[in-house]
C-alpha cells in the first residue's frame, strides 16, 4: 500500500484489544470476530463518506475551512482524481469495507450538464478501478440537489418546473453512476425539499411534486434494472425551516400516500433524529417495527448546540440500543450499513484526525454490538416487554387483538372487572439493568 496522504498510518489499522496503548489500533472492532453467528464486519457494514471526510474543510457559518487536505491539489479534475486516490487509501487503512458519495462530491460541476456528466463518467471510471483493486464496495450513492443556487427553493419541490427537470436529470445520472459502481442502495435526502415561509408555499402541490418525482425515479430504476432499494433520509429542518421528510413517521405516511412503500426504506441519521425531537433509538425502533430499516448514517449531535453538527458517534447507550434494534431486525436486511456521515471538528486540522475519529466511531459501534448481542442472548429485556403485554395473550386481550371484541363486549367485560392496579413499569430497574450491560 503506498503511503501518500496518510503517511503516519503505515498499514491497515488492526485489532489489538483493550490492553493496547496504540492509538492507531482498534480496541473493540475485531472484523473477523463472530458475534451471534456473523462476523463483526458483516454485522456493522461500516462505510466512509466522501463529503465530510474528503471534501469537508471545516467551514462553518462564521469562517472558511481550516483543514489541511493535501489531495485537493492541481486543476479541478486533477484534484478530483487525487481525492479519489486519497479516499481509497483512507478506506483501506481504516479497513472500511464500503463508501458513500454525492455526485457533486466526486466530480466538479461544469457550465453545462453534458460536461458535468462527462466529468462524472471520468471519475466513476477511476472509482470503479479503485474498487476492483481494493475490494471495497459502494454502499450507496446520492445526489446533491441542494448546493447549486438553482435549488434555493427546493429541487423536486421547487416552484420552477425547469428546476424539477434539472433535479430529475441529476438523479437519473447519479442513479446510473451508483449502478455502474454496484451500489447496494440509493439515498434521497431532501436537502431543500421544504419551505421557509408558508406565505409563499403551496404545500399540497409541493408534496405532490415530491411524490411524483420519487415515482418517476422508481420508473427509471425499473427501466435500467437497478436492483438496490431506495432510501429516504428523514431530517426535520436545516437548511430549510421545515423539511417534508421530517422523521420516520412522516416519511412512512408519505410513502404510503404516494404508493412508494414497495421500493423504499429509510436511511436514519442519528443527528436528524435528535433534531426532530426524537432519540436515535426511537427512529431505528420505529423503522424496525414497520419494515423500514434501510441504512444508518452513524453520527451524533450536540444537544447544547442543537444543529446538525455531525459528530462521530461515541455514546455507548446510543450504539448499544441501536444495535439491539438492528439485531432484532435480523441485521441490515435491505443491504444498508453504518455510514459515518460525520465530520471532525473545525480545530481538528490534520488528515490523521480523520483516522482517530473513525477508529473511535468503529470501536463505539463494535462495543455497542457486543453489548446488544449480550442483551439479546440473555433475553432479559425481551422478557420484560413480553410479560408487560401478556394480558393480550389470552382472554379479553386475545379477543381484542384478533378483532373478536367490539365495544359492547368490551363494555360488558369492564362492568364485571375491577382494576385494582396496573403493573409497575419498572423503569428504574430496567435502567439499572442496562447500566449493568455497559
Ligand atoms: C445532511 C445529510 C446528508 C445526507 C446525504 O444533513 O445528512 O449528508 O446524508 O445527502
Ligand atoms: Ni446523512
Ligand atoms: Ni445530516
Amino acid at each position: 500500500m503506498s503511503a501518500t496522504y496518510f503517511p503516519d498510518v503505515k498499514g491497515p489499522i488492526a485489532y489489538e484489544g483493550t490492553d493496547s496503548k496504540n492509538p492507531l489500533s482498534f480496541k473493540h472492532y475485531d472484523a473477523n470476530a463472530v458475534v451471534m453467528g456473523k462476523t463483526m464486519k458483516e454485522h456493522l457494514r461500516f462505510a466512509g463518506c466522501y463529503w465530510h471526510s474528503m471534501r469537508g474543510a471545516g467551514a462553518d457559518p462564521f469562517g472558511p475551512g481550516t483543514r489541511i487536505m493535501p489531495w485537493e491539489d492541481g486543476s479541478e479534475m486533477e484534484a478530483a482524481e487525487n481525492t479519489m486516490h486519497a479516499m481509497f487509501e483512507f478506506l483501506s487503512k481504516l479497513t472500511l469495507p464500503y463508501w458513500c458519495f454525492h455526485d457533486r462530491d466526486i466530480a466538479p460541476e461544469a457550465k453545462t450538464l453534458t460536461q458535468t456528466n462527462k466529468n462524472l463518467d471520468q471519475i466513476v471510471a477511476l472509482a470503479k478501478k479503485k474498487q476492483d483493486e481494493t475490494g471495497i464496495e459502494l454502499l450507496w450513492g446520492t445526489t446533491n440537489a441542494f448546493s447549486n443556487p438553482r435549488f434555493m427553493s427546493g429541487a423536486s419541490t421547487s416552484p420552477s418546473a425547469d428546476v424539477f427537470a434539472h433535479a430529475a436529470a441529476q438523479v437519473k445520472k447519479a442513479m446510473e453512476c451508483t449502478q455502474e459502481l454496484g451500489g447496494s442502495g440509493y439515498v434521497f435526502w431532501g436537502g431543500r425539499e421544504g419551505y421557509e415561509t408558508l406565505l409563499n408555499t403551496d404545500l399540497k402541490r409541493e408534496m405532490d411534486h415530491l411524490g411524483l418525482f420519487l415515482n418517476l425515479a422508481v420508473d427509471y430504476k425499473k427501466k435500467i434494472g437497478f436492483k438496490g432499494p431506495f432510501w429516504i433520509e428523514p431530517k426535520p429542518k436545516e437548511p430549510t425551516k421545515h423539511q417534508y421528510d421530517f422523521d420516520a413517521g412522516s416519511c412512512h405516511a408519505f410513502l404510503q400516500k404516494y404508493g412508494l412503500m414497495e421500493h423504499f426504506g429509510l436511511n436514519i441519521e442519528a443527528n436528524h433524529a435528535t433534531l426532530a425531537g426524537h432519540t436515535f433509538h426511537h427512529e431505528i425502533k420505529y423503522c424496525v417495527d414497520n419494515g423500514l430499516l434501510g441504512s444508518i448514517d452513524a453520527n451524533a449531535g450536540d444537544l447544547l448546540l442543537g444543529w446538525d453538527t455531525d459528530q462521530f458517534p461515541m455514546n455507548l447507550y446510543d450504539t448499544a440500543l441501536v444495535m439491539y434494534e438492528v439485531l432484532r431486525n435480523g441485521g441490515f436486511t435491505q443491504g444498508g450499513g453504518l455510514n459515518f456521515d460525520a465530520k471532525v471538528r473545525r480545530q481538528s486540522t490534520d488528515p490523521i484526525d480523520l483516522v482517530y475519529a473513525h477508529i473511535g466511531g468503529m470501536d463505539a459501534f463494535a462495543r455497542g454490538l457486543k453489548i446488544a448481542a449480550k442483551m439479546h442472548e440473555d433475553g432479559a429485556f425481551a422478557k420484560v416487554v413480553k410479560d408487560r403485554y401478556s394480558s393480550f395473550d389470552s382472554g379479553i386481550g386475545a379477543d381484542i387483538e384478533s378483532g373478536k371484541a367490539d365495544f359492547e363486549s368490551l363494555a360488558a367485560h369492564a362492568e364485571k372487572t375491577n382494576i385494582e392496579r396496573v403493573p409497575s413499569g419498572r423503569q428504574e430497574l430496567l435502567e439499572n439493568m442496562l447500566n449493568d450491560y455497559l
